[in-house]
Protein backbone atom coordinates (compact mmCIF):
# COMPACT_ATOMS: atom_id res chain seq x y z
CA UNK A 1 0.00 0.00 0.00
CA UNK A 2 2.90 2.29 1.16
CA UNK A 3 4.75 1.30 -2.10
CA UNK A 4 0.97 2.70 -4.05
CA UNK A 5 1.22 5.88 -2.41
CA UNK A 6 4.57 6.80 -4.00
CA UNK A 7 3.88 5.60 -6.80
CA UNK A 8 0.59 7.71 -7.11
CA UNK A 9 2.91 10.77 -5.62
CA UNK A 10 5.81 10.09 -8.53
CA UNK A 11 2.93 9.75 -11.03
CA UNK A 12 1.68 13.58 -10.20
CA UNK A 13 5.36 14.68 -10.54
CA UNK A 14 5.65 12.90 -14.15
CA UNK A 15 1.91 14.72 -15.24
CA UNK A 16 3.36 17.87 -14.07
CA UNK A 17 5.96 17.37 -15.93
CA UNK A 18 4.81 16.28 -19.35
CA UNK A 19 2.46 18.99 -19.06
CA UNK A 20 4.81 21.85 -18.71
CA UNK A 21 6.46 19.92 -21.79
CA UNK A 22 3.46 19.56 -23.68
CA UNK A 23 2.74 23.09 -23.53
CA UNK A 24 5.79 24.19 -24.32
CA UNK A 25 6.04 22.46 -27.34
CA UNK A 26 2.39 23.43 -28.24
CA UNK A 27 2.91 27.10 -27.68
CA UNK A 28 5.93 27.00 -30.41
CA UNK A 29 4.25 25.22 -32.91
CA UNK A 30 1.53 27.86 -32.68
CA UNK A 31 4.18 30.73 -32.41
CA UNK A 32 6.03 29.17 -35.82
CA UNK A 33 3.06 29.20 -37.41
CA UNK A 34 2.81 32.83 -36.44
CA UNK A 35 6.56 33.63 -37.54
CA UNK A 36 7.74 30.90 -39.68
CA UNK A 37 10.87 31.03 -38.62
CA UNK A 38 13.01 29.64 -35.97
CA UNK A 39 14.53 31.55 -32.70
CA UNK A 40 18.20 30.50 -32.67
CA UNK A 41 20.67 30.49 -35.68
CA UNK A 42 21.30 27.45 -38.48
CA UNK A 43 24.36 26.81 -36.39
CA UNK A 44 22.56 26.14 -33.08
CA UNK A 45 20.16 24.26 -34.21
CA UNK A 46 23.12 22.16 -36.09
CA UNK A 47 24.98 22.03 -33.03
CA UNK A 48 22.14 20.66 -30.98
CA UNK A 49 21.65 17.47 -33.19
CA UNK A 50 24.97 16.72 -33.69
CA UNK A 51 26.12 17.10 -30.00
CA UNK A 52 22.91 15.06 -28.86
CA UNK A 53 23.37 12.49 -31.62
CA UNK A 54 27.00 12.33 -30.40
CA UNK A 55 26.28 11.76 -26.83
CA UNK A 56 23.76 9.32 -27.51
CA UNK A 57 25.64 6.97 -30.29
CA UNK A 58 28.60 7.01 -27.82
CA UNK A 59 26.93 5.53 -24.77
CA UNK A 60 24.58 2.87 -26.72
CA UNK A 61 28.00 1.78 -27.89
CA UNK A 62 29.15 1.87 -24.35
CA UNK A 63 25.98 -0.23 -22.99
CA UNK A 64 27.34 -2.97 -25.87
CA UNK A 65 30.76 -3.21 -24.45
CA UNK A 66 29.68 -3.09 -21.42
CA UNK A 67 27.99 -5.89 -22.19
CA UNK A 68 31.32 -7.54 -23.80
CA UNK A 69 32.67 -6.70 -20.53
CA UNK A 70 35.66 -4.43 -22.95
CA UNK A 71 34.54 -1.38 -20.23
CA UNK A 72 34.67 -2.71 -16.47
CA UNK A 73 33.67 -1.47 -13.11
CA UNK A 74 30.98 1.20 -13.06
CA UNK A 75 29.44 2.88 -15.96
CA UNK A 76 26.12 5.46 -15.53
CA UNK A 77 24.69 6.16 -18.64
CA UNK A 78 23.17 9.85 -19.50
CA UNK A 79 21.38 8.27 -22.24
CA UNK A 80 17.68 10.51 -21.81
CA UNK A 81 19.54 13.62 -20.74
CA UNK A 82 21.54 14.73 -23.23
CA UNK A 83 19.33 18.73 -23.90
CA UNK A 84 21.17 19.22 -20.50
CA UNK A 85 24.51 19.31 -21.67
CA UNK A 86 24.24 20.69 -25.23
CA UNK A 87 21.86 23.57 -23.98
CA UNK A 88 23.94 24.45 -21.40
CA UNK A 89 27.24 24.51 -23.83
CA UNK A 90 25.41 26.66 -26.68
CA UNK A 91 24.40 29.58 -23.85
CA UNK A 92 27.91 29.58 -21.95
CA UNK A 93 31.03 31.06 -23.16
CA UNK A 94 34.88 29.69 -23.34
CA UNK A 95 36.32 30.17 -20.23
CA UNK A 96 33.27 29.00 -18.13
CA UNK A 97 33.64 25.60 -16.35
CA UNK A 98 31.52 22.85 -15.51
CA UNK A 99 31.51 20.34 -13.51
CA UNK A 100 29.08 17.21 -12.65
CA UNK A 101 29.30 14.09 -11.00
CA UNK A 102 29.66 10.34 -12.46
CA UNK A 103 27.42 10.48 -14.89
CA UNK A 104 29.72 12.17 -16.75
CA UNK A 105 30.61 11.27 -20.64
CA UNK A 106 27.52 13.35 -22.04
CA UNK A 107 28.96 16.61 -21.39
CA UNK A 108 32.17 16.50 -22.14
CA UNK A 109 31.48 15.47 -25.26
CA UNK A 110 29.03 18.33 -25.70
CA UNK A 111 31.90 20.88 -25.03
CA UNK A 112 33.83 18.99 -27.71
CA UNK A 113 36.58 16.62 -25.44
CA UNK A 114 37.42 13.88 -28.12
CA UNK A 115 35.63 10.85 -28.02
CA UNK A 116 38.77 8.63 -28.04
CA UNK A 117 39.32 10.17 -24.95
CA UNK A 118 36.74 9.26 -22.99
CA UNK A 119 36.24 5.55 -24.74
CA UNK A 120 40.25 4.59 -24.08
CA UNK A 121 39.53 6.51 -21.01
CA UNK A 122 36.72 4.09 -20.23
CA UNK A 123 38.98 1.10 -21.11
CA UNK A 124 41.50 1.89 -18.62
CA UNK A 125 44.03 3.11 -21.69
CA UNK A 126 46.85 5.56 -20.67
CA UNK A 127 45.38 7.72 -23.68
CA UNK A 128 42.46 8.71 -21.55
CA UNK A 129 41.44 11.57 -20.36
CA UNK A 130 42.39 10.94 -17.27
CA UNK A 131 45.42 8.27 -18.00
CA UNK A 132 42.93 5.34 -17.42
CA UNK A 133 43.16 5.63 -13.92
CA UNK A 134 39.96 7.18 -13.52
CA UNK A 135 37.36 5.43 -15.40
CA UNK A 136 33.84 6.57 -16.48
CA UNK A 137 33.46 8.59 -13.36
CA UNK A 138 36.06 10.58 -13.65
CA UNK A 139 36.52 12.27 -16.89
CA UNK A 140 38.10 15.41 -16.78
CA UNK A 141 39.26 18.05 -19.85
CA UNK A 142 40.94 21.14 -18.52
CA UNK A 143 41.16 22.30 -22.18
CA UNK A 144 37.03 22.35 -22.46
CA UNK A 145 36.63 23.72 -18.72
CA UNK A 146 35.55 20.26 -17.63
CA UNK A 147 36.48 19.73 -13.90
CA UNK A 148 35.04 16.52 -13.14
CA UNK A 149 33.36 13.48 -13.06
CA UNK A 150 33.01 13.10 -9.19
CA UNK A 151 32.00 9.62 -7.69
CA UNK A 152 30.53 11.21 -4.41
CA UNK A 153 27.48 12.18 -4.22
CA UNK A 154 27.13 15.90 -3.77
CA UNK A 155 30.96 16.51 -3.42
CA UNK A 156 31.12 18.11 -6.52
CA UNK A 157 28.42 20.82 -5.19
CA UNK A 158 30.82 23.15 -3.18
CA UNK A 159 33.48 22.33 -5.32
CA UNK A 160 31.46 24.09 -8.30
CA UNK A 161 31.30 26.76 -5.43
CA UNK A 162 35.03 27.66 -5.23
CA UNK A 163 35.25 27.28 -9.31
CA UNK A 164 32.68 30.14 -9.13
CA UNK A 165 35.12 32.24 -6.44
CA UNK A 166 38.10 31.67 -8.17
CA UNK A 167 36.73 33.17 -11.54
CA UNK A 168 35.25 35.80 -9.45
CA UNK A 169 38.42 36.49 -7.27
CA UNK A 170 40.80 36.53 -10.79
CA UNK A 171 37.40 38.70 -12.61
CA UNK A 172 37.56 36.83 -15.25
CA UNK A 173 34.30 37.42 -16.16
CA UNK A 174 33.56 33.74 -16.33
CA UNK A 175 30.87 31.69 -14.89
CA UNK A 176 31.24 28.16 -12.86
CA UNK A 177 28.07 25.33 -13.67
CA UNK A 178 28.32 22.89 -11.08
CA UNK A 179 25.37 19.79 -12.25
CA UNK A 180 23.87 16.96 -9.47
CA UNK A 181 21.42 14.71 -9.06
CA UNK A 182 18.12 15.13 -7.43
CA UNK A 183 19.54 12.44 -4.50
CA UNK A 184 22.50 14.73 -4.14
CA UNK A 185 20.32 17.67 -3.49
CA UNK A 186 19.67 15.91 0.11
CA UNK A 187 23.34 16.47 1.04
CA UNK A 188 24.14 19.03 3.30
CA UNK A 189 27.10 19.84 1.34
CA UNK A 190 24.12 21.55 -0.82
CA UNK A 191 22.70 24.02 1.84
CA UNK A 192 26.59 25.08 3.00
CA UNK A 193 27.70 26.24 -0.58
CA UNK A 194 24.38 27.74 -1.40
CA UNK A 195 24.92 29.84 1.64
CA UNK A 196 28.38 30.94 0.85
CA UNK A 197 27.60 31.22 -2.75
CA UNK A 198 24.74 33.68 -2.34
CA UNK A 199 26.23 35.18 0.91
CA UNK A 200 29.78 36.37 -1.62
CA UNK A 201 27.03 36.52 -4.68
CA UNK A 202 29.55 34.25 -7.01
CA UNK A 203 28.86 33.84 -10.52
CA UNK A 204 27.62 30.20 -10.36
CA UNK A 205 24.84 28.49 -11.97
CA UNK A 206 23.86 25.21 -9.89
CA UNK A 207 21.74 22.46 -12.00
CA UNK A 208 19.49 19.65 -10.16
CA UNK A 209 19.38 17.05 -12.97
CA UNK A 210 16.43 15.54 -11.71
CA UNK A 211 15.66 12.58 -13.91
CA UNK A 212 13.32 11.28 -10.49
CA UNK A 213 15.59 8.70 -8.99
CA UNK A 214 18.45 8.44 -7.48
CA UNK A 215 19.03 4.95 -7.83
CA UNK A 216 16.00 3.46 -7.74
CA UNK A 217 14.49 5.80 -5.14
CA UNK A 218 12.04 7.62 -6.50
CA UNK A 219 12.54 12.05 -5.55
CA UNK A 220 8.82 11.79 -3.53
CA UNK A 221 9.94 8.88 -1.44
CA UNK A 222 12.88 10.63 -0.19
CA UNK A 223 11.85 14.82 0.12
CA UNK A 224 8.41 16.18 1.35
CA UNK A 225 9.51 19.20 -1.46
CA UNK A 226 9.42 17.61 -4.93
CA UNK A 227 9.89 20.70 -6.92
CA UNK A 228 13.07 20.98 -6.10
CA UNK A 229 13.46 24.44 -7.66
CA UNK A 230 12.23 25.69 -3.89
CA UNK A 231 15.51 24.72 -2.33
CA UNK A 232 16.73 27.63 -3.70
CA UNK A 233 14.46 29.82 -2.06
CA UNK A 234 15.85 29.24 1.25
CA UNK A 235 18.57 31.32 0.42
CA UNK A 236 16.75 34.13 -1.53
CA UNK A 237 18.60 32.74 -4.79
CA UNK A 238 16.80 33.01 -8.13
CA UNK A 239 15.46 29.52 -8.60
CA UNK A 240 13.26 27.99 -11.33
CA UNK A 241 11.87 25.09 -13.48
CA UNK A 242 12.88 23.80 -16.31
CA UNK A 243 11.64 21.69 -19.20
CA UNK A 244 14.88 19.81 -19.96
CA UNK A 245 13.82 17.27 -22.27
CA UNK A 246 13.46 20.23 -24.42
CA UNK A 247 17.05 21.77 -25.60
CA UNK A 248 15.67 25.46 -26.31
CA UNK A 249 14.30 25.65 -22.62
CA UNK A 250 17.53 24.61 -21.84
CA UNK A 251 19.23 27.03 -23.38
CA UNK A 252 17.39 29.82 -22.69
CA UNK A 253 17.34 29.33 -18.81
CA UNK A 254 20.81 28.74 -18.50
CA UNK A 255 21.48 32.10 -20.81
CA UNK A 256 19.40 33.94 -17.90
CA UNK A 257 21.32 32.32 -15.49
CA UNK A 258 24.32 33.06 -16.80
CA UNK A 259 23.49 37.00 -17.65
CA UNK A 260 22.92 37.75 -13.94
CA UNK A 261 26.51 35.84 -13.31
CA UNK A 262 28.12 37.69 -15.27
CA UNK A 263 26.36 41.07 -14.09
CA UNK A 264 27.71 40.47 -10.25
CA UNK A 265 24.02 39.49 -9.47
CA UNK A 266 25.01 35.74 -8.04
CA UNK A 267 23.95 32.71 -8.38
CA UNK A 268 21.19 30.90 -9.80
CA UNK A 269 19.01 27.58 -9.24
CA UNK A 270 17.90 25.69 -11.97
CA UNK A 271 16.03 22.53 -11.71
CA UNK A 272 16.35 20.32 -15.05
CA UNK A 273 13.93 17.80 -15.34
CA UNK A 274 14.62 15.43 -17.17
CA UNK A 275 15.17 11.59 -17.29
CA UNK A 276 17.32 8.63 -18.12
CA UNK A 277 16.00 6.04 -20.25
CA UNK A 278 18.46 3.33 -19.34
CA UNK A 279 19.27 2.20 -15.15
CA UNK A 280 21.18 3.95 -13.03
CA UNK A 281 24.55 1.85 -13.59
CA UNK A 282 25.13 -1.03 -15.86
CA UNK A 283 23.77 -3.04 -13.03
CA UNK A 284 20.19 -1.90 -12.45
CA UNK A 285 16.75 -4.61 -13.18
CA UNK A 286 14.48 -1.43 -13.01
CA UNK A 287 11.66 -2.77 -10.94
CA UNK A 288 11.39 0.58 -9.68
CA UNK A 289 9.39 1.83 -12.42
CA UNK A 290 7.32 0.97 -15.37
CA UNK A 291 8.16 0.66 -18.77
CA UNK A 292 5.13 2.78 -19.83
CA UNK A 293 6.68 5.71 -17.50
CA UNK A 294 10.09 5.27 -19.63
CA UNK A 295 8.14 4.87 -22.94
CA UNK A 296 6.22 7.93 -22.01
CA UNK A 297 9.49 10.27 -21.40
CA UNK A 298 10.91 8.49 -24.93
CA UNK A 299 8.01 10.34 -26.56
CA UNK A 300 9.18 13.36 -25.48
CA UNK A 301 12.80 13.10 -26.69
CA UNK A 302 15.04 15.90 -27.12
CA UNK A 303 16.72 14.50 -29.78
CA UNK A 304 13.40 13.61 -31.67
CA UNK A 305 12.71 17.26 -30.43
CA UNK A 306 15.29 19.50 -31.94
CA UNK A 307 15.05 17.22 -35.35
CA UNK A 308 11.32 17.83 -35.98
CA UNK A 309 11.83 21.74 -35.37
CA UNK A 310 14.99 21.67 -37.69
CA UNK A 311 13.06 19.63 -40.59
CA UNK A 312 9.90 21.93 -39.81
CA UNK A 313 11.79 25.01 -40.27
CA UNK A 314 13.75 24.05 -43.13
CA UNK A 315 17.12 24.54 -41.50
CA UNK A 316 18.48 21.16 -42.83
CA UNK A 317 16.79 18.30 -44.71
CA UNK A 318 16.64 14.77 -43.66
CA UNK A 319 19.66 14.22 -45.85
CA UNK A 320 21.79 16.25 -44.23
CA UNK A 321 21.06 14.98 -40.75
CA UNK A 322 21.58 11.46 -42.26
CA UNK A 323 24.57 12.75 -43.23
CA UNK A 324 25.49 13.67 -39.72
CA UNK A 325 24.77 10.28 -38.22
CA UNK A 326 26.93 8.46 -40.71
CA UNK A 327 29.75 10.80 -39.13
CA UNK A 328 29.26 9.95 -35.92
CA UNK A 329 28.79 6.44 -36.69
CA UNK A 330 32.86 6.66 -38.47
CA UNK A 331 33.72 8.62 -35.13
CA UNK A 332 32.42 6.30 -32.10
CA UNK A 333 33.84 3.45 -34.20
CA UNK A 334 37.26 5.26 -34.12
CA UNK A 335 36.72 5.59 -30.70
CA UNK A 336 36.68 2.02 -29.88
CA UNK A 337 39.54 0.87 -32.28
CA UNK A 338 41.36 3.78 -31.13
CA UNK A 339 40.86 2.89 -26.72
CA UNK A 340 41.13 -0.85 -28.43
CA UNK A 341 44.85 -0.20 -29.43
CA UNK A 342 45.66 1.43 -26.80
CA UNK A 343 47.62 0.47 -23.98
CA UNK A 344 47.05 -0.01 -20.04
CA UNK A 345 49.24 2.19 -17.71
CA UNK A 346 52.43 0.72 -16.90
CA UNK A 347 52.73 0.51 -12.90
CA UNK A 348 54.84 3.45 -12.48
CA UNK A 349 51.68 5.58 -13.25
CA UNK A 350 50.14 5.08 -10.28
CA UNK A 351 52.40 7.23 -8.56
CA UNK A 352 52.30 10.05 -11.07
CA UNK A 353 49.50 12.90 -10.52
CA UNK A 354 48.87 11.92 -7.68
CA UNK A 355 49.97 15.51 -5.61
CA UNK A 356 50.61 18.93 -7.66
CA UNK A 357 54.58 19.01 -6.31
CA UNK A 358 56.91 16.76 -7.72
CA UNK A 359 58.75 16.23 -4.90
CA UNK A 360 55.86 15.81 -2.39
CA UNK A 361 57.81 14.67 0.92
CA UNK A 362 55.17 11.85 1.38
CA UNK A 363 56.63 9.80 -1.80
CA UNK A 364 60.25 10.83 -2.03
CA UNK A 365 61.89 8.04 -1.94
C1 LIG B 1 28.14 10.23 -0.42
C2 LIG B 1 27.65 9.09 -1.24
N1 LIG B 1 26.62 8.35 -0.80
C3 LIG B 1 26.14 7.32 -1.54
C4 LIG B 1 26.72 7.01 -2.74
C5 LIG B 1 26.15 5.86 -3.58
N2 LIG B 1 25.42 6.41 -4.72
C6 LIG B 1 25.97 6.48 -5.93
S1 LIG B 1 24.94 7.16 -7.04
C7 LIG B 1 23.73 7.37 -5.90
C8 LIG B 1 22.40 7.98 -6.31
C9 LIG B 1 22.47 9.44 -6.64
O1 LIG B 1 21.34 9.82 -7.37
P1 LIG B 1 21.17 11.24 -8.03
O2 LIG B 1 21.89 12.25 -7.20
O3 LIG B 1 19.72 11.45 -8.25
O4 LIG B 1 21.95 11.14 -9.42
P2 LIG B 1 21.62 10.26 -10.72
O5 LIG B 1 22.33 8.95 -10.52
O6 LIG B 1 20.15 10.12 -10.83
O7 LIG B 1 22.22 11.00 -11.86
C10 LIG B 1 24.13 6.90 -4.67
C11 LIG B 1 23.28 6.92 -3.47
C12 LIG B 1 27.82 7.79 -3.16
N3 LIG B 1 28.43 7.56 -4.34
N4 LIG B 1 28.25 8.83 -2.42
MG1 LIG C 1 18.60 11.22 -10.04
Amino acid sequence: MAACVFCFNFALILTGAFSLGNKKISDRQMAKKETQAPKYSKETYMYWYESMQLQRKFEEKCGQLYGMQKIKGFCHLYIGQEACSSGSKSALREGDKYITAYRDHGIPLALGTSPNAIMAELYGKITGASKGKGGSMHIFDKEVGFVGGHGIVGAQIPLGAGLAFAEKYKKTGNVSITYFGDGASRQGALHEAFNMAMTWKLPAIFVVENNGYAMGTSVARTSNVTELYQLGEAYDMPSEAVDAMDVEAVHEAVSRAAARARAGEGPTFLEFRTYRYRGHSMSDPQKYRSKEEVEAYKERDPIEQVKQRILDFGIATQADLDAIDAKIKVQVQESVDFAEASPFPTADEAYKDVYVQEDYPFIAE
